[in-house]
């Protein structure tokens, strides 16, 4: 049930589209690599403008790549990129700030576009952040691996036995408690491994499975590499996770979550899927993760890869015995969006969160409120990134959650909204430059080929899933079908809902479908006319009235 969450350097720039291609504005920066990269929005425009160079733009600013190109601007009839903007244009609407890495200074202005330049960017606060995603080791390879482990009777007997035992814990104690270790004998073509082990994984996945399905319940597992050797790893891994909880029919979210998430620079795990042989017979198909460990920090923090590592922004990761808890503590204590900048990674980690917005999670720091990790970088603050994405993509199987107020599609959502995401919530400048993280995030998704990545996965695991003896017993024929269908169809339903999104931001209008004078992208609750921003807050009623996340704030 962990996850994580992620975020990145940045600095960015703004730039103004107007009636023709969208400025480009150049970013720099070391680490993360900004997009720079102006954003309007709508418009019958063209083309975007074209990426420019990188510029060096002060700070320790190195070489950032190269902008992205911004979206068309508002108004205008369609002209060809980089041509002055029709006279008769409207005028493009603000873009949104690039991003770029460390160190970045304010960048330059954004060249090009129409009639309106583009307008500097944001000071950079970024983390060192990787340039391009780490390799992963080739048991990652996005095929379906094949993992076998031979185990004696009596540990097979035994595991299984602890999978119904501990599920059944009361809560106090099953958060606490740690499960045992069985030798195995792993195989891996060819290969073996004569001293692995595995143990039982998994927090809410792992009792559902049990109380829902007893013992054809399927057991996640941990694969150890290092159980008897701390510094032994296979293929360069020390741990692989087999994941798949009975609420992913489509037994891919992981895989295809953390791939988008790789590439577009958000830290996350590499992840394929695999089946499980276990004693010569199929025990499942699952998807095979990497571990959080310091190596992931260092792949993926390759300049101050020393940091703390917390996972739920409690449990550290890294330096375990001796974490920072004074600056923890100030993390927690953080109330107001000062607080917010001087111990977080603002920038980067709005576009960590703004990545789930896009994946559609459930489950994370947006969207939910405890799979996330938090690394400390230093002088540039903590960085968010979610971990654990098995309830993104076609989770839920709505695509119209409101990218800031998430909760809105959800009936009678009571659990609270995380602290540091209600900072941002309630400050108008968050939230505005939590919108612009969103659509440069919804640039750097590439529906067709994330769709492409699902059909490949499909194909790959299509007949190991009918094989599947573990499957929920509540699987019927077709669930796979259906739910990859909608985790396909659900990437571009989610893109088109937040592109218009965007566009009535941008542009400020767009239907009041309940009449209380808040258009509908500015509404946490736009099917209700006493719910919305600024509206008194009710005590007593369970009602978030005045939208600011919080339920009977203020009340006796
Ligand atoms: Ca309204
Ligand atoms: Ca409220
Ligand atoms: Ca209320």
């Amino acid at each position: 049930m962990t996850k994580l969450i992620l975020f990145v350097g940045f600095a960015g720039t703004a730039a103004f589209a107007s009636g023709c291609s969208g400025g480009a504005a150049p970013a720099a920066s070391r680490g993360q690599g900004g997009d720079g990269g102006a954003d309007a929005a709508v418009g019958n425009l063209a083309d975007g403008g074209t990426p420019s160079q990188p510029v060096d733009a002060g700070g320790t600013g190195g070489s950032g790549t190269a902008g992205v190109a911004g979206i068309a601007g508002i108004g205008g009839s369609p002209v060809d990129a980089g041509a002055d903007g029709p006279v008769t244009g409207v005028g493009g609407g603000a873009g949104m700030p690039g991003v770029a890495g460390a160190g970045g200074a304010i960048a330059a202005a954004g060249a090009g576009g129409g009639a309106v330049g583009g307008q500097g960017g944001m000071a950079g606060a970024g983390g060192s952040m990787v340039v391009t995603e780490p390799a992963c080791s080739d048991m990652f390879d996005q095929t379906l691996q094949a993992f076998s482990i031979d185990i004696s009777a009596d540990d097979w007997a035994a595991i299984q036995s602890e999978f119904i035992t501990a599920a059944q814990l009361p809560d106090s104690m099953f958060v606490q408690y740690e499960p045992a270790y069985y030798p195995v004998v792993f195989h891996y073509g060819s290969e073996t491994v004569s001293d692995a082990y595995i143990r039982l994984k998994g927090d809410s996945s792992w009792r559902e499975a049990a109380m829902y399905d007893g013992q054809s319940g399927k057991m996640q597992l941990k694969i150890a590499f290092d159980h008897v050797n701390s510094k032994s790893k296979f293929h360069g891994v020390d741990k692989i996770g087999l994941d798949m909880p009975r609420t992913d029919p489509t037994f891919m979210r992981e895989r295809i979550a953390n791939a988008w998430l790789r590439s577009i620079g958000v830290p996350a795990i590499c992840a394929t899927n695999a089946t499980l042989t276990v004693n010569g017979s199929l025990y499942g198909v699952f998807v095979a993760e990497e571990h959080v460990n310091h190596q992931f920090v260092t792949e993926w923090f390759p300049d101050n890869s020393s940091g703390d590592l917390f996972k739920g922004g409690w449990t550290p990761e890294t330096n375990t015995s001796n974490p920072n808890w004074t600056r923890l503590d100030t993390f927690w204590a953080a109330s107001t969006a000062a607080d917010l900048s001087s111990i977080v990674d603002v920038p980067n980690s709005l576009l960590a969160w703004a990545a789930e917005c896009l994946l559609n999670n459930g489950d994370g720091y947006w969207g939910g409120d405890h799979n996330f990790y938090i690394y400390d970088q230093g002088a540039s603050g903590y960085v968010f990134f979610p971990t654990d994405l098995d309830s993104s993509l076609d989770y839920l199987g709505q695509f119209t959650s409101d990218p800031i107020y998430w909760w809105s599609a959800r009936n009678q959502w009571l659990l609270p909204i995380p602290q540091h995401y209600l900072i941002m919530v309630g400050d108008p400048a968050l939230r505005a430059q939590y919108t612009q993280a969103v659509a440069t995030q919804l640039s750097r998704l590439n529906v067709a080929q994330v769709q492409s990545w699902i059909d490949t996965a499909s194909a790959q695991i299509s007949d190991a899933v009918v094989a599947d003896p573990h499957k929920p017993t509540s699987f019927i024929p077709g669930d796979f079908e259906r739910a990859v269908a909608l985790a396909r169809s659900g990437v571009q339903q989610r893109a088109d809902y937040v592109s218009g999104w965007l566009e009535c931001k941008s542009t400020q209008t767009g239907p009041d479908n309940d009449g209380d004078g808040v258009i509908w992208c500015n509404d946490c609750r736009d099917d209700n006319p006493s719910i919305y921003p600024g509206a008194p807050e009710i005590c007593g009623n369970q009602i978030d009235d005045n939208c600011n996340g919080v339920v009977d704030e203020g009340c006796p």
